[in-house]
């Protein structure tokens, strides 16, 4: 890691209205993954084993077990003044919230202040994916842009959500052009169906971010967002670098999982990252210990597998099994099985990503579904077999035909 003095934030205030309802009652980066994880977890696992040190997460939204995971996970020692800090919005400029990503910097710039770093990282909270970011600093500095852009090629058809770089012809390390959520994209010159997208996490030096973030407020006409008003503008000025992911190598990664990165803002793409685990040859390799996705070490047994009472075997296979599970006499195939869930004789759960403590009971059907926290599914139900009766009963149903039952729910 260079000798410069690094900090890094984690901008952790986003609704995550396209989750609904997973974030009806949590923030976005606060949303489980992959079992025992949550979405906040990748990019924090990110910045650490990259050699971070002093790290705040900005929060506002619903952000209550957002802070208590990140209270009692994120737990470094006292020593060397390290730590990772949940930090809620706290009208510190007047009475309002964070008004945008780059509001949300400005109303923190108290926390730059106090610990005076030369380099900033800002990342999103609601990624995953595997980046060493010492690499990116090292190219940041040598390049003397104010702000590096970490950039990823996605197809064209998913431009429309992310923000799209041009490099420049001269120097293909400098950001021509950056288009913000572009409704007609044009695709790079060497592959028409892909495009440059941002991946949302910037390195500034710290004296010029401050300075970036001050301007913008005073701005009527900026909605006060890092991607849509703070990267443009340096990037007309000429100042804006972009940093390809591909050049990225980060310890113990496969030719697999190399380039992964999902956005996981939508309940497709959430449903898919899980299928991209479970996979028997995933494409994100969650058992990768040379970089370590760090997470709540939950104090809780092994999961068991047992034949029912009346000696019925049940088969699971291509899926992952969290700690505390009990399955019994129960097929399960292709799904994410969350901490502490019960399957009880003849249930079946296929496709499907089940959070934790929930309890599916004998002779139910699980199929394509995403069961919340404390679903309870009852003895004979079905979820995601009849998708007008899912309406009916309130489940969000998407247009691939993915059911999601809100935390708590009672099926019956
Ligand atoms: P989006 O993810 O759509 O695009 P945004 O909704 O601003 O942008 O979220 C970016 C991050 O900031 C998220 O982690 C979110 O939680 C957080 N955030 C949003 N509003 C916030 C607020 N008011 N306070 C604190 N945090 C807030 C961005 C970039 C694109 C890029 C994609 C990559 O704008 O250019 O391509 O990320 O996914």
């Amino acid at each position: 890691m260079s000798s410069k003095k690094i900090f890094g934030i984690v901008l952790a205030g986003g609704e995550g209205k396209r989750l609904m309802p997973l974030t009806a009652d949590r923030a976005k980066p606060a949303v489980p993954f992959a079992g025992g994880y949550r979405l906040i977890d990748f990019a924090l696992s990110n910045l650490i084993n990259s050699g971070l040190r002093q790290i705040v997460v900005l929060t506002q939204y619903k952000s209550h077990s957002l802070d208590r995971h990140v209270s009692q996970t994120w737990r470094l020692s006292g020593l060397l003044n390290a730590y990772v800090a949940s930090v809620p919005a706290q009208q510190r400029l007047g009475k309002r919230w964070f008004s945008g990503s780059a509001d949300a910097i400005l109303q923190s710039l108290n926390l730059l202040r106090d610990e005076k770093p030369d380099i900033v990282i800002v990342v999103g909270a609601d990624h995953v994916y595997r980046m060493d970011f010492s690499q990116m600093v090292e190219a940041h500095i040598a390049s003397g842009f104010g702000v590096t852009v970490a950039a990823i090629r996605q197809p064209i058809s998913l431009a429309d959500q992310f923000g799209v770089i041009e490099v420049d012809v001269d120097n293909p390390s400098k950001i021509a052009a950056f288009h913000e959520k572009p409704q007609k994209p044009i695709g790079l010159a060497d592959s028409p169906d892909e495009v440059l997208a941002s991946m949302g996490n910037y390195i500034f030096n710290a004296d010029v971010l401050m300075d970036a973030v001050q301007r913008d407020g005073e701005r009527s006409d900026s909605n006060h967002d890092m991607g849509g008003d703070i990267v443009p503008d340096f990037v007309s000025l000429g100042l804006a670098g972009v940093y390809d992911l591909n050049r990225n190598v980060v310890p113990g990664s496969t030719e697999r999982d190399r380039f992964y990165w999902r956005d996981v803002g939508t309940i497709e793409s959430f449903f898919d990252a899980h299928q991209d685990l479970i996979a028997a040859l995933p494409i994100f390799n969650l058992y990768n210990t040379e970089w370590p996705i760090f997470s709540q070490q939950l104090n809780s047994p092994p999961a068991k597998f047992v034949r029912d009472a009346l000696g019925n075997q049940g088969t699971t296979i291509d899926s992952i099994v969290s700690l505390g599970c009990v399955i019994s006499g129960s097929h399960i195939e292709r799904s994410m099985i969350g901490p502490w869930v019960v399957v009880e004789s003849g249930a079946s759960v296929v496709d499907s990503v089940i959070f934790e403590k929930v309890r599916i009971a004998p002779n139910s059907t699980i199929r394509r579904a995403i069961l919340d926290k404390e679903v309870v599914i009852s003895e004979g139900a079905s979820v995601g077999v009849d998708h007008d009766a899912d309406r009916a009963r309130g489940f969000t149903v998407t247009e691939t035909g993915i059911t999601v039952v809100g935390k708590g729910v009672i099926v019956t």
